[in-house]
């Protein structure tokens, strides 16, 4: 592997890419590959593919023990997921959302003719600021949709105040935080329902995939009915559902994957401490920590470039991406920088300052099973050397 310890080893100024395949973000982690066409062998004897199978059955009940939670509705994908727990909350008018967020999570409501009303975040977490929540609520308001962003929880109990001293629901996009706590209990157990994201680059996926995960009976049952067109039985539809239904090889995938998770964050966890050791004491450069006094799945290797830093976020970028480290500047811009919000609320920045400040900030860096702790120090030593040298 490179070695890159001065200004001519890096790939901006001309030297040999450090990777020859590229690093992603978001590499998938897949479990025992055995274990999983075994299953896909009992799927084609079976012929019973979609529609409710044994799989999805075992998986929801595997998940719900795990995150010991009453219900999992297993669903084709997060944003769908997110859809049916938007619909069965019967959210209407506004919704206050952050605008720091994958772009589905506003998509969702604007898709069911909701306005998503951003708000803007913490600076330290990343979060939904609760304070600024509370200056978007309108007559409109009927609900709000916490984020917990890079699988660090929400500030969950002041945000539960304010739904309940204006009468709101809440939900939150847990996408990033499946097998992460909240003092002490699982993620999924908050808010009236949850959102789960299973994709291919999720620390825990379906190939594609979610769910909604709730406590409450009636909720549940809904969204099962939901997700299967409203059909109460065969000829009997009761509700307007929609297609929503998670595949019997999703559910493969997904058992497989569960017996994993253990690995996956043993791997994840060794990335991110090799990133603090290798990127401490660098002016401006911040890595996210997590709590480790809190379940962590540790998939989002996160880092902000404050105004300290000799070098601006992009050429840090620029550096990673000629070096064939596809680092990500995720999310930025903010979702009310990107269509239809960019146009519908030309203004909604000034309300944004945070937002706008953290996604000009932010670089996520490649972890996960597909790497180690030796390829994560050759790509915090070329951010280190960049900085060290002013490239
Ligand atoms: N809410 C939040 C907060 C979310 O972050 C997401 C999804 C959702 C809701 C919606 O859940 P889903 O409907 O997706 O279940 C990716 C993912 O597509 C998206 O699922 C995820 N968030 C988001 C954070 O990241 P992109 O467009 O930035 O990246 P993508 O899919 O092109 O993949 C990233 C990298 O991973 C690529 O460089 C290539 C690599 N990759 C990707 C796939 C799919 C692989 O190596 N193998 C693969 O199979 O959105």
């Amino acid at each position: 592997m490179k070695v890159i310890d001065s200004a001519k080893d890096l790939a901006i100024n001309g030297a040999d890419p450090a990777f020859i395949e590229p690093l992603h973000v978001g590499r998938p982690n897949i479990g025992n590959r055995e274990d999983f066409l075994k299953l896909a062998e009992d799927i084609f004897d079976r012929r019973w593919l979609s529609n409710n199978g044994p799989l999805v059955q075992e998986l929801e009940l595997k998940i719900a023990g795990f995150l010991n939670v009453k219900h999992c509705v297993a669903m084709c994908n997060g944003t769908v997921a997110l859809e049916i727990a938007i619909r069965a909350l019967e959210l209407e008018g506004e919704v206050i959302v952050p605008s720091y967020t994958f772009i589905a999570t506003a998509h969702a409501l604007h898709w069911q003719a909701i306005t998503p009303v951003f708000a803007d975040i913490d600076e330290r977490t990343h979060t939904l600021n609760p304070d600024a929540v509370r200056r978007m609520i309108t007559p409109r308001t009927s609900g709000i949709i916490g984020v917990h962003l890079w699988g660090r929880s929400a500030e969950i109990e002041a945000l539960q105040a304010i739904a309940d001293q204006f009468n709101l629901k809440l939900m939150f996009d847990a996408a990033h935080a499946f097998g992460c706590s909240h003092k002490g209990k699982m993620i999924g157990n908050f808010g009236a329902c949850e959102v789960l994201s299973f994709h291919a680059t999720k620390f825990f996926n379906t190939f594609e995939g979610g769910a909604v995960v709730t406590n409450d009976d009636k909720l549940a049952e809904t969204m099962r009915l939901m997700r299967n067109f409203g059909f109460a039985g065969v000829d009997n539809v009761i509700y307007p559902g929609t297609n929503g239904k998670m595949i019997e090889i999703a559910a493969a995938m997904g058992l497989v994957n569960l017996n994993a998770i253990d690995s996956v964050i043993d791997a994840n966890r060794c990335n991110y401490q090799t990133y603090q050791r290798e990127l401490s004491g660098l002016p401006g450069i911040r890595l996210l920590p997590f709590d480790e006094t809190e379940r962590n799945n540790y998939q989002y290797v996160v880092i902000e470039i404050s105004a300290e830093c000799p070098l601006s976020r992009d050429r840090i970028i620029d550096a990673l991406h000629a070096e064939n480290v596809l680092a990500r500047k995720y999310f930025w811009p903010g979702c009310h920088k990107m269509q239809p919000y960019r146009e519908l609320f030309p203004h909604a920045g000034l309300l944004l300052p945070t937002t706008e400040k953290i996604a000009g900030q932010v670089i996520v860096l490649p972890t996960g099973t597909t790497i180690n702790a030796k390829i994560v120090a050759v790509v915090a030593s070329v951010i280190r050397v960049l900085l060290q040298t002013n490239a």
